[in-house]
This record gives C-alpha cells, sequence and structure tokens, in this order.
C-alpha cells in the first residue's frame, strides 16, 4: 500500500517537488567509487532511479519500455581521440549505471509493474584489458537496486512475452545514438507499434530530483574552482590553450570525470567569437578573454562563462560594456520564477540592455547581444526542455547575456547556473568572481 502511494506521488514530478524542501546536498567527495562497477564507478541512488522508473510507468500507463545503454567505443575503428566511455544519458536517468551494453526493460499494464536489467556475459580474458565489469549476478542487482538482473541473451523471449501480454505499444529511445542500433532496427521494422521514448523521458529530466540537484551542485562547484584557476594563472603573452590548461587540471584535480563540452577560452577579437573553442592565440596585454567552460561530474555538467581582462584591470570602456552584461543578467534572474519561460526571460534581457544601452554601443547595445540568453541544463550542456516550456521548481537553467563588438575585438559574456525555486532563482555558480571589483581583487592577489 505504502508503494502504490508512493508511485502516485512520482506519478506528477513536478507536483511531488512542490512545497517539499529538498533534503540538504551531499558534502563534496560523499560520492565514493564502489569497487564492483566497471570503471570503478559511483554508487547509484537506487530510490531516485526507482522513483524515476515509477514516474515513467505511470506516464506510459501500458506498454513496454525498452532502454539500451550505450557501445563502448572502439579505438581501432572510431579512431577517437578521446576514448572515454560515456553512458546514454536515457539510460543513466533510469539506472545511474556506468555498465556497456546493457538493456532496461520495464512492463506496465496487464497485471503488475516489471523491471528487468539485462547484461552482457561477463569474459574473465576480456576484462584483463577492460577491467571488472557488471555482470548478472548479486553484485548487479545490489548495486542497481532491481531485483531482476538476466543475462542479455534472455532479453529477446522476455519481451516477445512482455509484449503479447500487455497488448501496448513499446517505447524505445529513438535518437542518434540509437538510431544505428541492430536490435532497435528490428524491432521498428518487425510490425510492432514502436514510440519514441524520448519525449516521455525528456519531460520527466526537465525537473531534477534532489539527487540531480546534488550531481550538479558539484559540477557547478568544481567549475568555478576551475575558473578562480584560470583567472589566477592568466599573464599577458600567455597563449589561450595556457589558461585551458590551468582551468582543466583544476577540473581534473577536483574530480570532474570530463568537461562538459570544449572549453571556450577567446582572448581579444576570439572573445567575440561565439564557440571559438581552438584556444591557441597568444593574448596581448589589454585583451580581455572569455572563458566558457563547464566540469562534468557523475553525468551532469555545469556551463559557465567568466570573462576578465588578462592583465588583472579592466579597462573603462571594458568595464563600462561589462557592467551593462552584468546588470542585464541579474535584471533576468530577478525574473526567474516558476511559471515564466526562458522566451519570455530573453526579452526581458533584452529590453534591459537596450533601456541601458545609452551611447555604450552607438546603436542599442543588444543588437551585439546576439544569442539567445538561457537554455535547459543538465545531462546535456543544452537540455532537454524548449525556450517555451513554463519553469518549474527543480529546473536548472543558464542566464548568459553577452555583448560582442567584433571591430573592437571586445567580447563579453557572464554565465551563471541557476536552479528555479519555489519562489524565484538560486545562483549555483555564484561563486566564481563576477563583479569587476571581485575579479580585479582575485586576479590582483597573483
Ligand atoms: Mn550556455
Amino acid at each position: 500500500m505504502r508503494s502504490l502511494i508512493f508511485a502516485a506521488c512520482v506519478a506528477v514530478p513536478a507536483l511531488a517537488a512542490q512545497g517539499r524542501p529538498s533534503p540538504a546536498p551531499p558534502p563534496l567527495g560523499a560520492w565514493t567509487p564502489v569497487p564492483e562497477l566497471p570503471g570503478m564507478a559511483r554508487p547509484v541512488d537506487t530510490a531516485n532511479v526507482a522513483a524515476r522508473r515509477r514516474a515513467l510507468l505511470a506516464r506510459i500507463g501500458r506498454g513496454v519500455v525498452l532502454v539500451p545503454a550505450a557501445h563502448e567505443r572502439e579505438l581501432e575503428r572510431d579512431y577517437l581521440q578521446d576514448n572515454d566511455f560515456r553512458q546514454s544519458n536515457t539510460f543513466f536517468y533510469f539506472t545511474e549505471l556506468e555498465t556497456q551494453d546493457a538493456w532496461l526493460l520495464l512492463v506496465a499494464g496487464g497485471g503488475a509493474t516489471e523491471t528487468v536489467l539485462f547484461l552482457p556475459p561477463r569474459n574473465p580474458f576480456q576484462e584483463r584489458w577492460t577491467g571488472l565489469r557488471l555482470g548478472s549476478d548479486s553484485t548487479a542487482v545490489r548495486v542497481s537496486g532491481i531485483a531482476r538482473v538476466l543475462p542479455t541473451d534472455s532479453l529477446d523471449p522476455l519481451l516477445s512475452a512482455a509484449l503479447f501480454r500487455v497488448r501496448g505499444p513499446l517505447y524505445v529511445p529513438l535518437d542518434q545514438t540509437t538510431r544505428d542500433d541492430p536490435r532497435l532496427r528490428d524491432l521498428v521494422f518487425a510490425g510492432i507499434d514502436v514510440r519514441n521514448l524520448r519525449p516521455i523521458a525528456d519531460s520527466l529530466r526537465l525537473v531534477k530530483d534532489a539527487d540531480e540537484v546534488a550531481r550538479m551542485r558539484k559540477a557547478v562547484d568544481i567549475s568555478v574552482l576551475g575558473h578562480i584557476a584560470a583567472m589566477q594563472a592568466a599573464r599577458p603573452g600567455m597563449w589561450e590553450y595556457e589558461i585551458e590548461a590551468a582551468l582543466e587540471a583544476e577540473f581534473r584535480r577536483n574530480g570532474a570525470d570530463r568537461v562538459g563540452y570544449p572549453s571556450i577560452v577567446g582572448s581579444g577579437p576570439n572573445s567575440t567569437t561565439l564557440h571559438y573553442d581552438v584556444n591557441r592565440r597568444q593574448t596581448r596585454d589589454g585583451d580581455l578573454v572569455v572563458v566558457d567552460a563547464g566540469a562534468e561530474w557523475g553525468q551532469y555538467t555545469a556551463d559557465v562563462t567568466r570573462t576578465f581582462p588578462v592583465n588583472g584591470k579592466f579597462t573603462p570602456r571594458q568595464k563600462a560594456i561589462y557592467d551593462l552584461v552584468l546588470a542585464t543578467q541579474q535584471a533576468a534572474f530577478d525574473s526567474t520564477r516558476p511559471g515564466t519561460t526562458i522566451e519570455r526571460l530573453n526579452r526581458i534581457a533584452k529590453d534591459y540592455m537596450r533601456a541601458h544601452s545609452g551611447t555604450l554601443c552607438g546603436v542599442p547595445c543588444d543588437a551585439y547581444f546576439i544569442h539567445g540568453l538561457s537554455h535547459g541544463l543538465g545531462m546535456d550542456v543544452h537540455d532537454v526542455g524548449d525556450y517555451r516550456t513554463p519553469l518549474k521548481q527543480g529546473m536548472v537553467i543558464t542566464i548568459e547575456p553577452g555583448i560582442y563588438l567584433p571591430q573592437e575585438a571586445l567580447g563579453v559574456r557572464i554565465e551563471d547556473d541557476v536552479l528555479v525555486t519555489a519562489t524565484g532563482a538560486e545562483w549555483l555558480s555564484a561563486k566564481a568572481p563576477k563583479t569587476t571589483a571581485e575579479i580585479e581583487r582575485l586576479m590582483g592577489r597573483r
């Protein structure tokens, strides 16, 4: 009975999140590796992933869900410089397992709900190369919190039986990461009523639960340390990649799994190129440097941008532009609350900048604010959701106004990650120095 009530509560995560204070996030470093998991992965928050699966089944009502884990990338065949395994986000969301080539089967309707995890057989010879893998045994049951774990070769008969019993559609994630999967392709062409799981799974991902918020706080905290390290390292004459190295060394030193996206370190003219990530220019005295970089931790990424003078001191002109961008960001933040949309915040920011431009840019400065203000953040740096989705408590978005003046080789972007709260929003990345005074103070101490 208790579990029935719980399932009903989590069916609408947004409702469940309302009015209930989320538990305090675990302190930094509270996650310890699980030796039995491949890659010495971190423990699964079994209660939260089970709640996510129940929410999914409640949404589907009747049907079968099949979610594949990511494949191992092949160094020999794929010619990738970075051969790091990264789990598929959909599979991770419902399991938090960083294990290769697994499948998750969920069955709703036709009697009881069912959850089965399928794992490839272990191969001791291969494990000499890959390290330990999770196999279909009691270890997998314990770390996953899923009571039924079977080898992958029993997937086909169980899937057929489930489809026959439930007489509902089959939901699989259909996207670029799965479209070449032969097993999914066969299902699509087998005459089964196959539907895309992604829209439903993505809508569940919009509102972050306590475990997700804790992961994001950790990714953001690490990113803040990286940005501080970049400011401390910067000197005129330094190459952009040297600043990048200081930044990413600090990410890794603090346990980041990888970067959430290629780090942008754009100095002088490159500060006006939005997604410049070549990072090969030598900085010059008087340059501004735009650093847009986020660490990924536990599958979740931050997305933080700071702009600073490479010599540690803003010119009056740089400061004037900077302060307008900063005030614009604050205006957007002040309007961030449940019920509004990113589209509306974007309008508020651009109107604010236009109204406060004076003669700073010749024409109103919003003409040089050439990108959107905000996007969702989570496992993807541009996470699920669109600009018209009403914000809800528990969503995490960026707020990132900018002004880019190529004719002056002067670009400024300030980007922070914010958590939507019951009544407004909370800055997550506030610990990275942001006012010109804070930045000059930090850089003056070098
Ligand atoms: Mn961003």
